[in-house]
């Protein structure tokens, strides 16, 4: 950079893009004795553009992956897309774009503008999903996991267009409605591939304990809810007599779940699932009124999600059950809050302890008593105004009658035990994961039907998508495709047809931090090179949005198991920290399409450069607060890289550090000195955990800091240690002209580590602060050994015109203030 030109962002940055590009700087190495880390941003969807999420995410990342690099560490810090998904196809339906070219452009566009962002992400280890040769290794783990029955077929109701012919993603059906063509939705039973998530539910829950600390404790909340373990009894009630009857003895028994059997003795009905076997048999043998019926078929046509959010609502059944305990006759209901999916799809319902039993009973006039009683009295709950939900005493219960709750579980528990007569099992709320869909742009599910052999696997692998594809909306375009399904039997010779439904796209997002670890070179003949592998993971830093804080993170810890017991690899957990980064807002809203407020990344790169664009990030907020764009803020750090420059012309040019003659150094160089090594001091504690979740904000306005203290003193050699060390701890946030001015100022190439001087620290003078009732009245200067008394004596003598009343109280705050209260 020449003395007189003024700042020009885009040639310096673009040289600087192209340097790096060049030297393959960040590239990680083959030497596996180096100290590794591996930082990852999770990878973006191809939607079009990258916003400024997207730029917040990454910069945080980078500032990370730039600072272990800087310090000797070997760096995996990799970028790809999740190519594969329904936008492509909404694309396709719209705008008569192929998805497959939607999808490669896009991906091209936003790696130009990450590019432009100055992000040392590795080119060489780019993943784009959509690529045939990742849907090899994929259907290679669905090939290995069915055959070890963690994939199985199942039959699962789903959104249904009857019109379009298509089954509808739960954002695609608006009030019931298909989003396209307005017809009424209606559920249709499917056979749907799972993968068994539920044989991994104890270790998911398990292994959080050993993240506690590194991830925020929300997300391990929100995982720990998710999987949702719960204890508790399995039991059965007898259908009377008459009942049995009516249902020509098909059904004999009810079996219910419960973790609250201590509440048994204030059951006032058994209420059961709308898909309940029971059901199907009264509409059989027509045992109901065209009221319940219109009622139930209602329900049956609803969503889990759509019930969630209705009303209560049920109807009582021509059924009795028999009491296990008190041998009372009970009445059975159906009604659309209970799931046939937990548990046995039927409850006891006990209204005195349960809130939505409570509210079922009000509606419907149901009988309810008491059974537990508060041991407080305080809550005001009582179980007959208010459900009272917690342990406590209990009442009403016979021989259990003045137990506690924990005590009475534990008898009423053995009782039935003991007599055969249920079992106490342990729960989970985590159901398999369905990854079938019936679209096109996904990794297609190799498997074949045969009519002889059933269903078997794919032989020939990848199993590519067609690209001769009509994308309209209607039906599932692979199964429409005029002879893509149709292949031979590869047991029996038979026809057979393809599988036509393809994988959810969290499938992808399972393992594509593990395949980062395969070089390019590599990738052909591997999903993973086992050295690589072993040696970079697990991610020691995965940043990312909250939005993903369950089912992600949970698909991706799930897939590293399997593929462990697929002796792919030997560790447990993916990713050994976490951040989630806060949402990027504009006038106190998020910023987004549909609400208008989007400030495009590349307009402000235009405008003010890369470097700007980082360091307004990284300035504005701590990485996991929210983080407010102002366009005020976004010039202040123009004007910050600005002055950097304008006052590098007194810097001393040099190849090293200089060495400082400390005690000659007069009280401002030193009060420089501090400024610089403590900002240097805040960057190492960063990574030193000694400073938690990056917040690289305290750095920066360090930097600010230092930057006008070495500015405001006289001595060149402080001002050229201290240029020096600002153009270190600013790498990692405005790399481009950090790199550019250390270049050119030092003669620098590769940045090396930098150690603080703790000399840097020793203070012989300590300014204090001195305030009357807090307002700030002096500032005093007194050498660093001055006891708290004399302290005290010179502030008093230096306000003295202030202290108009009598003090009550000194507060005294060693080496920063003393405050007056009068
Ligand atoms: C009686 C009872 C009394 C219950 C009481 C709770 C409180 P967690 O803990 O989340 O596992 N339940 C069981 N199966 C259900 C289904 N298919 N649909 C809806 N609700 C169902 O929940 C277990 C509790 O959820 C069970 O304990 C049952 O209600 C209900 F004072 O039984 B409880
Ligand atoms: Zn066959």
């Amino acid at each position: 950079m020449n003395d007189t030109q003024s700042y020009n962002p885009k040639t310096i940055e673009s040289k600087w893009q192209k340097i790096w590009t060049d030297t393959k700087a960040f590239e990680p190495s083959n030497d596996f004795s180096k100290p590794k880390k591996y930082i990852l941003s999770m990878f973006p969807y191809p939607s079009g553009a990258i916003h400024m999420g997207h730029v917040r995410n990454y910069c945080i990342g980078d500032a990370i992956a730039r600072y272990y690099r800087m310090y000797g560490y070997n760096v995996l810090h990799p970028i790809g897309f999740d190519a594969f998904g329904m936008p492509a196809e909404n694309a396709a339906i719209k705008n008569h774009i192929h998805p497959k070219d939607w999808t490669y452009s896009n991906m091209k566009t936003m790696l130009q503008e990450m590019f432009s962002l100055g992000l040392s992400f590795s080119n060489k280890r780019v993943i784009e999903t959509c690529d045939p040769l990742y849907s090899k290794y994929e259907q290679e783990f669905f090939i290995k996991m069915w055959k070890r029955n963690l994939v199985y077929r199942k039959k699962a109701l789903l959104n249904w267009c009857p019109k379009d012919l298509t089954v509808l993603a739960n954002e695609q059906v608006i009030d019931g409605k298909c989003w396209r063509c307005e017809s009424e939705v209606i559920q249709k039973e499917m056979y749907q591939y799972y993968l068994k998530i539920t044989d991994y539910a104890e270790e998911l829950l398990q292994d959080l304990d050993s993240l506690e600390g590194e991830w925020p404790s929300q997300v391990l909340s929100m995982q720990r809810n998710w999987i949702g373990k719960s204890q508790g009894l399995e039991f059965d009630f007898l259908l009377d007599k008459q009942s049995q009857e009516m249902l020509e003895h098909k059904v004999a028994s009810i079996n219910v779940y419960t973790t609250r059997c201590d509440t048994i003795y204030g059951v006032s009905c058994c209420i059961i699932a709308p898909e309940h076997q029971i059901i199907d048999i009264l509409l059989d043998k027509k045992l109901l009124d065209s009221t319940s019926i219109q009622i139930i078929t209602k329900i049956r046509n609803q969503s889990e999600r759509e019930r969630a959010q209705a009303q209560k609502e049920g109807v009582a059944l021509p059924l009795h059950v028999i009491h296990p305990l008190s041998g009372k006759k009970l009445p059975i209901w159906v009604s659309n809050f209970i799931l046939m999916s937990y548990g046995s799809g039927a409850i006891m319902s006990v209204p005195s302890h349960d809130e939505r039993d409570f509210e079922f009973a009000k509606k419907y006039h149901l009988n309810f008593l008491p059974v537990v009683a508060p041991d407080d009295k305080e809550s005001g709950n009582d179980g007959i105004n208010a459900p009272y939900t917690a342990d406590g005493i209990l009442c009403n219960s016979e021989e259990y009658s003045g137990l506690t709750s924990a005590q009475a579980r534990e008898q009423i528990s053995l009782f039935f035990e003991r007599n055969n007569k249920g079992k106490r099992i342990t729960h989970y709320k985590l159901r398999d994961w369905g990854i079938s869909r019936q679209r096109y742009w996904g990794t297609p599910i190799p498997l074949i039907h045969c009519p002889n052999c059933g269903v078997l696997e794919e032989i020939a692998l990848p199993v590519t998508l067609p690209e001769d594809i009509q994308i309209t909306g209607e039906g599932n375009p692979l199964d429409k495709h005029p002879t893509w399904k149709y292949t031979k039997c590869h047991q029996c010779k038979a026809n057979a047809v393809r599988e036509t439904d393809t994988m959810d796209t969290f499938v992808e997002s399972s393992w594509y931090f593990l395949h980062y670890t395969t070089p390019q070179e590599l990738r052909d003949k591997n999903a993973f090179d086992t050295q690589s592998l072993q040696y970079f993971m697990p991610v020691n830093q995965y940043i990312g949005g909250i939005e993903h804080a369950i089912l992600h993170l949970l698909y991706a810890r799930f897939f590293t198991k399997v593929l462990r017991d697929l002796q792919y690899h030997s560790f447990d957990e993916p990713f050994s920290a976490l951040l989630t980064q806060g949402m990027v807002l504009k006038q106190g809203a998020k910023m987004s399409k549909s609400l208008g407020n989007v400030v495009e990344p590349k307009h402000i790169i235009e405008s003010y450069g890369a470097d700007t664009a980082r360091l307004f990030t990284l300035f504005a907020a701590p990485p996991t607060y929210a983080l407010e764009w102002n366009d005020e803020g976004v010039r202040g750090c123009y004007k910050f890289i600005n002055r950097l420059i304008d006052r590098k012309t007194r810097v001393k040019k040099s190849k090293e550090i200089p060495q400082i003659d400390i005690e000659a150094l007069n009280k401002d160089s030193k009060i420089a000195r501090y400024k610089i090594y403590d900002a240097l001091q805040k960057y190492h504690n960063i990574f030193d955990k000694k400073l938690d979740g990056y917040p690289f904000n305290v750095v920066i306005a360090a930097c600010m800091e230092a930057h006008n203290a070495i500015s405001a003193q006289d001595n060149d050699m402080v001002f050229t240690e201290g240029y020096y060390i600002l153009l270190h701890i600013l790498e990692g946030f405005i790399p481009h002209i950090a790199s550019e001015l250390s270049q050119e100022l030092f003669a620098l190439t590769n940045f090396r580590p930098l150690k603080v001087d703790s000399q840097a620290f020793i203070q012989d003078e300590i300014t204090y602060v001195v305030s009357i009732n807090g307002k700030k009245r002096a500032q005093i200067s007194l050498p660093a050994e001055t006891s708290k008394e004399e302290v005290i004596a010179h502030a008093k003598t230096n306000v003295q015109k202030w202290l108009t009343h009598e003090i009550k109280k000194e507060v005294f705050v060693p080496k920063k203030l003393v405050n007056f209260v009068l």
